[in-house]
């Protein structure tokens, strides 16, 4: 079946994407298994496709509305272990970029943790995430970019933030797939995390250190 699911992923088919899904939790498989060996197995297969000029960029949209559809059903069951403070956290991806499945992800496990966020989308300009957490008056701020051009930006947003005066109210934490932990230093972004899940251990580490 899970062969089945990155297929219907590969079509660009949302409702049979869901349908095998919901069926691949109903035979007990856990949500994080389906994400991690089936649905990111698939959407890079996607990626793959692409760069092979196999698909096309309406392909690659269709893969990536299908995997939506089914990340929508495991959201709820990706309970997260971590602090749940409920902090407010403003997150987005970085203006330029519109690749926002990873940042949703990021978005629901924070959630999941009993964080209340504050989901700006894509294509985020650095200075509406410094409005936004200082409007919320959050303490997190997680900035997501998937292109080498466009992660340039992120440093753009710990600018806007210490100018807006918040630098020790708000930490950044930057992510995404060309970032790492050298480049978090390199821009002065307080964390990092590659992947959802340990984005939740990190935001618990970072809101610690605010208190
Ligand atoms: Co685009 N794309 N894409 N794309 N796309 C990549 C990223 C690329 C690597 C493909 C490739 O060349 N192999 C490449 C980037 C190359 C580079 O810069 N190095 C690329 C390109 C070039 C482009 C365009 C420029 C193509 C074009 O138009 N010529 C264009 C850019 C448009 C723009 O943004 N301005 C483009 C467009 C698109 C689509 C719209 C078709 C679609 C996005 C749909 C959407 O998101 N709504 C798309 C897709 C689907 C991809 C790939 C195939 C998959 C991305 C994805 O969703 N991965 C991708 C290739 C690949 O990854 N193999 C590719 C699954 C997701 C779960 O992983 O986002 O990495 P990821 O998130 C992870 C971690 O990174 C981390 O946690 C997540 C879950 O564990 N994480 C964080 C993410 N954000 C975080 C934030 C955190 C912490 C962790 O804290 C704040």
């Amino acid at each position: 079946m899970r062969e089945r699911l990155i297929e219907a992923v590969l079509a660009g088919s949302e409702l049979d994407a869901r349908e095998l899904t919901q069926a691949l939790l109903a035979e007990g498989v856990s949500a994080r298994v389906i994400l991690d060996e089936t649905l990111v197995p698939a959407i890079r297969r996607a990626g793959d496709l692409w760069e092979q000029g196999e698909f096309f960029i309406p392909e690659l949209m269709q893969a990536s509305t299908a995997m939506k559809g089914a990340m929508s059903l495991l959201r709820p069951r990706l309970g997260a272990a971590g602090d749940s403070a409920g902090a407010t956290v403003v997150i987005g991806t970085i203006e330029g970029d519109i690749h926002d499945i990873g940042k949703t992800l990021v978005a629901g496990m924070l959630e999941a943790a009993g964080h209340n966020v504050v989901d700006l989308g894509a294509d985020v300009a650095p200075a509406r995430f410094a409005e936004e957490a200082s409007r919320s008056k959050a303490s997190l701020i997680c900035v997501s970019a998937l292109l080498t051009t466009t992660m340039l930006n992120q440093q753009k947003v710990i600018e806007e933030r210490n100018r807006a005066g918040l630098a020790h109210v708000a930490r950044v934490m930057v992510g995404g797939a060309p970032v790492s932990r050298a480049w978090a230093d390199r821009i002065g972004a307080e964390g990092y995390a590659p992947d959802a899940f340990s984005a939740v251990d990190e935001a618990a580490r970072l809101l610690s250190l605010s208190r």
